[in-house]
C-alpha cells in the first residue's frame, strides 16, 4: 500500500526498498512519512525480528533529500522537512529491533544520514559515501553532524562535512563507517544471510543491547540535534542555498557570495 516503498518479509526478516530510482531514491517528504508508517507497523509485527533497508536500482541506495523539492523552500517549509527527517531517523535509531542498511550504491547526504541511523552498514564494493550538503550551500540536517562523528571520529567527520567530498566503499570500510563489503552480484542475499544470525538471537536481549548502546550515544542529550536543526534552517535563509541548489539543477558549479 506504499507509493515509494516496497516491503517484503521472509524468515523473520523484513526488507524495505526505497523505490524512486529515476531520482536515485531521493527522500522527498512523502517518502519519510511512508518510512515512519512502515517502521510503526513492523514494530508490532511479531513475524519480524530484523529490518533491512536498501534502495531500488543498481546505482543508488539514496542520493539524499530531494534537491528539486528543497531548492525553493522558505524557512518554515524547510523546517517542516528537516523535522520530518529527524523524526524518521530517530524512530529508526530507537527501533526496538536491529535495522541494517544494505547500501547498494550512492549513500549521499540524507542517504548517508539514513544509513547512519541504522544499527550498522553493509555495502557493495562500488558504493560511495558522503555528506555533500556544503556543495549545495547548506549543512547536513538529518542528524549527520551528530551521528557521523560518533561513527568515524571528529576529525574525519569534520573533513567530510566541510569538504563535502565523496569517498569510495573501501575507504568507508577502512574508517569504520561500513562493517563489511560484498560483491554487487547477490548482495541482498548475502546481507540476509548475515542477518540470519540475528534472527537466532533473543529479541529481548537484542532490544536491550540496542537500548544500552543507544544510551551511550544519546548521553550528550538532544542539544546537538537542536543546534543542527536551527543551523540548517539558517542556511535556508541564505542566497548561497538558492545558488547551490539552482547550480545542481542546472548542472553547473555554484558561485557562493554570501558573507
Ligand atoms: N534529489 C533530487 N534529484 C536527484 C538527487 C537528489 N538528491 N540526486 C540525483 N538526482 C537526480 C538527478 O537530478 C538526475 O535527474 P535527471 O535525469 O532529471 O537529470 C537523476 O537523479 C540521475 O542523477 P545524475 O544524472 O546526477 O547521475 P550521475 O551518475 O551523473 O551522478 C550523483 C550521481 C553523483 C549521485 C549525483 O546525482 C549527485 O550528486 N546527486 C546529489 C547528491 C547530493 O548532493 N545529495 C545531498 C542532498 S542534500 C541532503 O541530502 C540534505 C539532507 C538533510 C537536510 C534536509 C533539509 C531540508
Amino acid at each position: 500500500s506504499f507509493n515509494y516503498l516496497q516491503v517484503t518479509t521472509e524468515e523473520k526478516m523484513a526488507v524495505i526498498t526505497i523505490n524512486r530510482p529515476k531520482v536515485l531514491n531521493a527522500l522527498k517528504y512523502e517518502v519519510l512519512l511512508e518510512l515512519q508508517e512502515a517502521f510503526n507497523s513492523l514494530r508490532e509485527d511479531n513475524e519480524v525480528k530484523v529490518v533491512i533497508i536498501t534502495g531500488s536500482g543498481e546505482k543508488a541506495f539514496v542520493a539524499g533529500a530531494d534537491i528539486g523539492v528543497m531548492a525553493n523552500l522558505g524557512p518554515l517549509e524547510a523546517q517542516k522537512y528537516i523535522r520530518a527527517g529527524h523524526e524518521t531517523f530517530d524512530l529508526i535509531a530507537a527501533f526496538p529491533k536491529p535495522v541494517i542498511a544494505a547500501v547498494n550504491g550512492f549513500a549521499l547526504g540524507g542517504g548517508l544520514e539514513l544509513a547512519l541511523a541504522c544499527d550498522y552498514i553493509f555495502a557493495v564494493e562500488e558504493a560511495k559515501f558522503g555528506l555533500p550538503e556544503i556543495t549545495l550551500g547548506i549543512i547536513p540536517g538529518w542528524g549527520g553532524t551528530q551521528r557521523l562523528p560518533q561513527a568515524v571520529g571528529i576529525g574525519r567527520a569534520r573533513e567530510l562535512v566541510y569538504t563535502g567530498k565523496v569517498i569510495d566503499a573501501q575507504e568507508a570500510e577502512k574508517i569504520g563507517l561500513v562493517n563489511r563489503l560484498f560483491p554487487a552480484d547477490g548482495f541482498l542475499t548475502a546481507v540476509q544471510a548475515e542477518a540470519k544470525t540475528l534472527v537466532q538471537r533473543s529479541l529481548v536481549a537484542l532490544n536491550m543491547a540496542k537500548t544500552a548502546i543507544n544510551a551511550h550515544l544519546d548521553a550528550g542529550g538532544p542539544a546537538g540535534k537542536t543546534v543542527e536543526i536551527q543551523s540548517v534552517c539558517i542556511c535556508f535563509a541564505s542566497n548561497d542555498q538558492k545558488e547551490g541548489m539552482a547550480a545542481f539543477q542546472e548542472k553547473r558549479k555554484p558561485k557562493f557570495t554570501d558573507s
